[in-house]
């Protein structure tokens, strides 16, 4: 093999390994790829932008080959300490994070305005190997998606040169196109995880997401946004899992909506939940809610701290 050929799994025969961080824009379609990746839905997808609050990892494995993809939440300058911390999060995937390669996802559906200046000048400052990936390509022709991918290049020359692919995320093979032009970019390394793994992530984390995505399905405009779930407690029994968990919002306001009419709205939400972490368990799952009036949670540190939000 001579040094410039293309790395792969079957010309080495050796194990490859890496870690790779989606980041974009909110609503760009991050964890849709990474579901379409995994072949399940596991990250939460929304049109609700900053769906994904916390980073969540999803592992793709193949004989010789392991990726551990870290979904974040999207890059965007709220006006809360907590879009602050989120924004952190994400960003600092671009510094020295551990992390060997860097998947820049643009919505081509959107105009380039500041929230994408700010993030490709991040990207291209960026100490990681970065690959662009144009989503969302099924909203328009060809020669519009050639036209604004070139439009991109010249906005920022500093990116032109990365390699990149245009993508559906939405569409069904749009995560078997993705890893084959992806393979050649991961390094010799070792199996992290063991092979049946998809996530590192705990059924308690995942019933928090899953809460919030009925509250998100069940709830409009700002209540979603001011809603924080905290699991309290995760039992896991034999036929059962026992879930409690608090849910917390900003106003009486917003429990009163949550909560609904006598009690319709939580009740879905608990519901649907239930379902879904039957699915993921194998088991059945109950689980209690209690909606908390939290005021300003979102700008309180030592509450974001301690929701895993702050370092
Ligand atoms: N039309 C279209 N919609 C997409 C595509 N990828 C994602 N979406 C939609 O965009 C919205 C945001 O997707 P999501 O994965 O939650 O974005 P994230 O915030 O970057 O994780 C959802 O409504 C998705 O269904 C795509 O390729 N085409
Ligand atoms: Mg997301």
């Amino acid at each position: 093999m001579t040094e410039k050929s293309p790395v792969t799994t079957e010309s080495t025969g050796e194990f490859h390994s890496g870690f790779v961080a989606i980041i974009g824009r909110p609503n760009s379609g991050k964890s849709t790829l990474l579901n379409s990746i995994l072949g399940e839905q596991l990250a939460i997808v929304s049109p609700m932008p900053q769906t994904t609050q916390k980073n969540m990892r999803g592992i793709y494995n193949e004989e010789n080959l392991q990726i551990v993809f870290v979904d974040t939440p999207g890059i965007h300058k709220g006006k809360h300490q907590l879009n602050h911390e989120m924004y952190n999060v994400s960003t600092s995937m671009l510094k020295d994070s551990g992390v060997d390669l860097v998947i820049y996802i643009v919505d081509m559906s959107r105009d380039f305005g500041d929230e994408e200046d700010d993030i490709a000048t991040k990207v291209e400052r960026s100490v990681h190997p970065i690959i662009i990936l144009f989503n969302k390509v099924d909203q328009m022709t060809l020669p519009e998606a050639l036209e604004k991918q070139d439009l991109f290049k010249k906005r920022y020359p500093e990116l032109a040169e990365k390699p990149q692919l245009m993508l559906s995320a939405i569409n069904e093979t749009s995560g078997e196109v993705f890893i084959n032009f992806l393979r050649t970019f991961i390094p010799v390394g070792p199996q992290f995880y063991p092979a049946d793994d998809l996530t590192d992530a705990s059924l308690r984390f995942f019933a928090a997401e899953y809460i919030r995505k009925e509250i998100i399905a069940n709830t409009h405009e700002e209540v979603p946004h001011a809603c924080y779930v905290e699991i309290m407690s995760y039992t896991e029994g034999e036929d059962v899992h026992q879930i409690t968990a608090d849910i917390h919002v900003e106003s009486t306001g917003q429990k009163a909506i949550l909560i609904g009419n006598k009690g319709a709205t939580i009740s879905k939400i608990r519901k649907g939940a239930e379902w879904k972490m039957r699915g993921l368990s194998g088991v059945k799952c109950k689980i209690e809610l209690f909606v908390k009036v939290t005021k300003h949670w979102r700008d309180k540190k030592g509450f974001l701290k301690e929701a895993g939000f702050a370092e």
